[in-house]
Order: C-alpha cells, then structure tokens, then sequence
C-alpha cells in the first residue's frame, strides 16, 4: 500500500549517509531542472506577418522538434513581440508544436 511504501522509503533515507541522500535528491532535481532550459534555435527572418501573428524564418536545426534546418512560418505566441524585428535579422527562438502548428514562444535578437 502507499503509505506502508511512504514509511518504507523515509525509513530507507534515514538510514543512509547524508551525502548519498544528496546525491540522490540531485538525481530527481537535475533532470527536472535541465528539462525546463528550452532549446532556442537559430534562425534568420525572411518574412514578417504581423497582421496574421506569423513569421518566415531560415532556420538551422531545432533539437526539441526532431527538425532539421529549412525555411517554414511559425505562428507566434502573444507573449512574442516582433515589433523591432526587420527582414534578414537573425534570431533565437523556442518553437514547440501546439495544437498542430508549430509556434515561437520565445524569440530574442542574435548578434
Ligand atoms: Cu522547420
């Protein structure tokens, strides 16, 4: 049962050293940690829509989508602004694929 496993295991970490009881924590924390650092692809701007809320860009390959380099429009999330943006500014960006569509939700200028 659930609690009997609970009792179990704090019995099970009590008895350990501390230090083997850290490295266990960091083997929960770390993948949890690393899993929120987002990928952000690199690309340059070949069109701008920003009546539709969509971009064109030439963009090298996207680890977090399984993509390789090409040119495609991403939609963009609210949160995106690409006010300052021009055509053939390179950029980083997040995509993920939501809904079906491939959307930026993150996207900084690069230098
Ligand atoms: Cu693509």
């Amino acid at each position: 049962m659930y609690h009997c496993d609970r009792k179990f295991l704090m019995n099970f970490l009590q008895k350990l050293p501390p230090s083997s009881v850290l490295i266990l924590l960091c083997c929960i924390a770390l993948p949890a940690l690393a899993d929120t650092g987002k990928f952000m692809a690199e690309g340059v701007v070949r069109k701008l829509d920003p009546e539709n809320r969509k971009i064109t860009i030439k963009h090298g390959d996207i680890k977090n989508l399984q993509m390789l380099g090409m040119t495609m429009v991403f939609r963009l999330q609210e949160t995106v602004n690409i006010d300052k943006l021009l055509t053939g500014d390179k950029v980083l960006f997040h995509a993920e694929k939501i809904d079906g569509a491939f959307v930026i939700t993150d996207l900084q200028g690069s230098p």
